[in-house]
């Protein structure tokens, strides 16, 4: 398979510094190498780089942080992800926090639409990220990528002269949830999102879920789009995060999930978003999410295993 490489330094959709450095712990950690090793062939399309953000855009999202830097990169990321996502492969994106996810599904659901695919998006977070200006409680952007993606009209100018193709509330999948805030919650019910949270896979188990879950999808035309938060995981495993929430995914949950998603044959471009090496120790979740990445692309337990002879 074809694996394209894209680094996101973004920071700005959320409040503490580091995630910038995102991109190149997961290249420290072997990213690379790892997917290589399966038989991959990978390319490291570099990092995205934005225009100098429009000033005084403050007066336009007042109860935002950094509009003016999210407008530039989710611009820059959308185009720059629309090339990367033409020249074929299935692209990861190494973030750099969750506003990315603004940019990089638009380019993937605007890809879709030009292939005639249907999108379906899975997002494997403690948080359900579908604020809007009006009802964020700290005006971090990277609590609002879905609501942009869903076509929340206050957030529209966040993409400029590129017709954002909307997202079906109806595509979308949010796995492993364990925090949302009291008017997100209303906003999720409304518009009927899918959400499974932390209790259910406690009761049911992700492979009962996410089995039922890919069921739905149609194999012959699904791109599914999987965005992974760090903070799905447990933050004893994955401490490399500013936003922990306690009681997340296990290490055999994560990995089962790759494994499952693999599997399936639908993964089509994936985000990894909110890694902050900064908070990190000695790089254990840099590590962890370049071999989760592994997992998702083909590593299983078994083929490490020499093979039987004839
Ligand atoms: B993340 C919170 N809901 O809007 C907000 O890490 C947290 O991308 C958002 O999932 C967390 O500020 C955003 C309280
Ligand atoms: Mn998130
Ligand atoms: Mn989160
Ligand atoms: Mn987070």
């Amino acid at each position: 398979m074809d694996i394209s490489l894209l680094g996101i330094p973004l920071e700005a959709g959320n409040s503490v510094p580091g995630t910038l450095m995102g991109p190149a712990a997961l290249r420290t950690a072997g990213i690379a190498a790892m997917l290589t090793g399966l038989g991959h062939e990978v390319r490291d399309y570099g990092d995205v780089v934005p225009a100098a953000a429009p000033a005084n855009l403050s007066g336009q999202w007042p109860t935002c942080r950094n509009p003016g830097e999210i407008k530039a990169w989710t611009e820059a990321i959308h185009d720059r992800g629309l090339d990367v996502l033409r020249a074929g492969g299935v692209p990861i994106f190494m973030g750099g926090d969750h506003a990315l996810s603004m940019g990089t599904v638009a380019a993937v659901s605007r890809h879709c639409h030009e292939t005639g695919r249907d999108l379906a998006v899975l997002w494997l977070d403690a948080h359900a990220d579908f604020n809007t200006p009006d009802t964020t409680p700290s005006g971090n952007m990277h609590g609002m990528p879905l609501a942009f993606l869903t076509g929340e009209p206050s957030l529209a100018g966040l993409l400029a002269g590129r017709d954002l193709v909307t997202l079906a509330p109806e595509a979308i999948h949010i796995f492993g949830l364990r925090s949302i805030d009291l008017d997100e919650r209303m906003r999720l019910d409304e518009h009927g999102i899918d959400c499974i949270d932390m209790r259910a896979i406690d009761e049911t188990g992700v492979s009962n879920l996410l089995r039922e879950l890919l069921a739905k999808l149609d194999p012959e035309r699904t791109h599914l789009h999987v965005s992974l938060d760090v903070d799905f995981i447990d933050p004893s495993l994955a401490p490399a995060v500013g936003t922990t929430v306690p009681g997340g995914a296990t290490y055999r949950e994560a990995h089962l999930i790759m494994e499952m998603l693999h599997d399936s044959g639908l993964v089509g471009s994936v985000d990894i978003v909110e890694l902050n090496p900064f908070l990190d120790e000695r790089g254990k979740s840099a590590r962890l999410m370049a071999e989760l990445a592994a997992s998702l692309f083909g590593r299983t337990v078994l083929d490490r295993r020499p093979r039987p002879t004839a």
